[in-house]
């Protein structure tokens, strides 16, 4: 019997690489590999150093260069590092190899969010979907996931498996992949259900990327009590809450946070969760703008939504945090007008790429708040004037 073992364990001290490709700068891969950090710690990890190398493409046969991974090698050895995280998808011979010359756990970030999304998801149907996607992204992978499995009952020391042994597993996983893809369509149906029964509801998703604020906002209009901390997917399963502004009301959902790279499993078992996102009738595209690279961020949350053909909908762009972004941007030295004119200027390039339609505020301190009350309501009244214009009031 095979089980998926919890890759990363708590307080377990780690080294992150990462490659330099041609078009990146250092600046950019050493923003990445914050990032990859802030996901390590997220899963309990602690990163006690980071590698880089330039490029043009990737080893074939680890990753990285012979001469970077035995840097990498000298610096684990002696010291108390029992994990390695890649910041790309390395294939199962690359993991088998490089585990190899380095003799502790070798991972990539998929494999991180993988674990993160696992250890977070509460319901029936974000465990399944975790699920699937863990087996499938394993499947391919069985000869370097050595590591990550774990034979119950099987006396098989830290070998690496032959070939039978391989197929073995290679049939029990895709034995184990039809079963959670069965189980996930029943769970399907009932969502389905659950989702049709919402009537003529103005239907509002609140989507971008992991940590900008989503449930934060999500608390703040509808007085729910969603868990929002400084974590990275501290959302898993997408809450809906009926919200009424001034007798407007309208149903507001909170959803799984984007992430660059987000394993493509995952994006496709996360599909029905993300149905919420698909069937929503306006966006709210929430922005982290005291991220430095908040822009990039907007980039991966629209391919995201293009993937989950969710474009195309009336959108409103929440720039959250103006809170920090002052704090970073502005010192003390520098005149208010001087700021007033910056904060404007900003606000004009957004307005002109969105069309009028962005909002600037700070979740945490409630600044502008009723401004984006307003926004979102004009938006909910006018779709239902369109969607419904026998209906004189939209009143309940
Ligand atoms: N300074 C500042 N922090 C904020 C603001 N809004 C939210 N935060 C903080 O940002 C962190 C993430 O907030 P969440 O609401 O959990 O973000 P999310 O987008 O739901 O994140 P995931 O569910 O993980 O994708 C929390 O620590 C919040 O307190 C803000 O306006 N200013
Ligand atoms: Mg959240």
């Amino acid at each position: 019997m095979l089980e998926k073992k919890q890759v990363v364990q708590q307080e377990e001290k780690a080294v992150i690489v990462g490659l330099i490709h041609q078009e990146q700068s250092e600046r950019q891969v050493q923003e990445y590999l914050d990032e990859l950090a802030f996901l390590a710690e997220t899963a309990g990890a602690v990163t006690v150093k980071r590698y880089t190398q330039k490029l043009a493409h990737p080893d074939r046969a680890t990753f990285i260069g012979k001469g970077k991974l035995e840097e990498v090698r000298q610096f684990i050895s002696g010291r108390d590092i029992s994990l390695v995280i890649f910041d790309d998808e390395l294939t199962g011979s690359q993991i088998s190899n490089i585990e190899k010359v380095l003799k502790v756990k070798v991972i990539d970030r998929s494999d991180l969010i993988l674990d993160i999304f696992a250890r977070r998801a509460r319901t029936a149907q974000a465990k399944v979907q975790v699920e699937l996607a863990q087996y499938q992204y394993i499947l391919p992978r069985l000869r370097g996931m050595w590591t990550h499995l774990e034979r119950l009952g099987g006396g098989i020391g830290t070998r690496g498996p032959g070939e039978t042994e391989i197929e073995t597993d290679r049939r029990i996983v895709k034995d184990k992949i039809s079963l959670l893809r069965k189980r996930l369509a029943e769970i399907d149906k009932q969502s389905l259900t659950q989702r049709k029964e919402r009537g003529e509801y103005i239907r509002v998703a609140l989507v971008g990327y992991t940590n900008v604020g989503k449930s934060t906002i999500m608390n703040l209009l509808s007085k729910s009590e969603v868990f929002a901390e400084n974590k990275l997917f501290a959302t898993l399963d997408t809450t809906t809450r009926k919200v009424v502004f001034e007798q407007t009301p309208f149903l507001l959902s909170d959803t799984v946070g984007f992430i660059r790279k987000l394993p493509h499993h995952l994006v496709e078992s996360f599909k029905s969760t993300l149905d919420e996102v698909r069937e929503s009738d306006i966006l709210l595209h929430v922005v982290d703008i005291s991220h430095p690279q908040y822009e990039d961020q907007v980039e991966v949350v629209n391919r995201t939504l293009q993937e989950l053909k969710a474009f195309d909908k009336p959108t409103i762009m929440i720039f959250n945090k103006m809170d920090l972004y002052e704090e970073q941007t502005f010192d003390k030295w520098l005149a208010p007008e001087v700021k007033q004119d910056m904060l404007r200027q900003l606000k004009e390039s957004w307005d002109l790429r969105t069309h009028g339609n962005s909002v600037f505020i700070s979740a945490l301190e409630r600044r502008n708040i009723d401004e984006l009350r307003k926004t979102i309501m004009e938006k909910v009244v006018t779709l239902y004037r369109e969607r419904y214009p026998y209906k004189t009031e939209y009143f309940y």
